[in-house]
């Protein structure tokens, strides 16, 4: 069993993006992960997402930010039905340093029984070992119009509970009068906001403030944060937000 204070609210760092979407999100700095250690350590998060790999050579265990390694992932080279299949084992992710382990699924996709399969495994492996498990819900495929459909992501919450995640990672809905509904949809599944692209500091901050009030637990943010000017006082400001609200 691992030892385990993971904190299953708060600010996640994630940083998986450069096998999701290739070295395009990064600049000079940011394509070394050392700089993004630097600001999971300095701004003291929650948790730090990385893939195996990454966090083999750079995450240094007893750095008093916990790690997620993310077991599944899928390049941005190929076009077709999203599939993103497993990369690392639950057992291989905790001699990393691994306190919790994340995986995507992208329902809807036509490839969603193999992410539902592997998920199921994971999630019993995972939880054997007392890791906390979390899902990156993304419906998406040509079978959603719009994956950022309040019912779709309710439906993406529903879903991470029914298979037993402790934590959902959901896109930020186009409506947000439904965030309440998306909160009860993940019934005892804490749910997390998902950065996105890019956007003002204003208009984030807005968002993290709507999420929190409606009981969302926390925000696993990536590119918010570290494309931003100053990644430290925008984790501080995320923070006063979660505890204020
Ligand atoms: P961001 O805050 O940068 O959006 O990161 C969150 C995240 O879920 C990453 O963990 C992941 O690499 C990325 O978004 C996937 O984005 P998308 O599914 O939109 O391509």
């Amino acid at each position: 069993m691992v030892n385990n204070k993971f904190k299953t609210e708060g600010i996640y760092l994630a940083y998986d993006h450069g096998m999701e979407h290739g070295p395009k999100d990064f600049d000079e700095k940011t394509v070394s992960p050392l700089s993004i250690i630097e600001i999971a350590e300095k701004a003291e998060v929650d948790a730090l997402v990385l893939l195996k790999g990454t966090a083999r050579a750079y995450y240094k265990k007893g750095m008093g930010v916990p790690l997620i390694v993310k077991l599944n992932q899928k390049t941005n080279l190929r076009s077709g039905e999203p599939l993103s299949t497993q990369v690392c084992n639950v057992k291989e992710a905790i001699d990393i340093g691994a306190s919790a382990v994340g995986y995507t699924v992208y329902a809807g996709s036509e490839y969603e029984q193999v992410m539902l399969q592997e998920f199921g495994r994971i999630e019993e492996e995972a939880h054997k070992y007392g890791l906390p498990v979390i899902m990156w819900s993304y419906p998406r495929g040509k079978a959603i119009a719009d994956d950022e459909a309040p019912e779709i992501v309710a439906y993406a919450a529903r879903i991470a509970m029914e298979m037993g995640a402790d934590i959902v990672k959901l896109k930020y809905p186009n409506d947000n009068s439904k965030l309440k509904w998306i909160v009860e949809s993940a019934g005892k599944t804490k749910v997390f906001m998902a950065g996105g692209k890019a956007t003002t500091d204003e208009e984030f901050e807005k968002h993290v403030e709507e999420v929190i009030s409606s009981g969302f637990s926390g925000v696993a943010v990536g590119r918010n944060v570290w494309q931003s000017n100053d990644p430290i006082t925008r984790i501080k400001k995320i923070r006063e937000i979660i505890k204020s609200v």
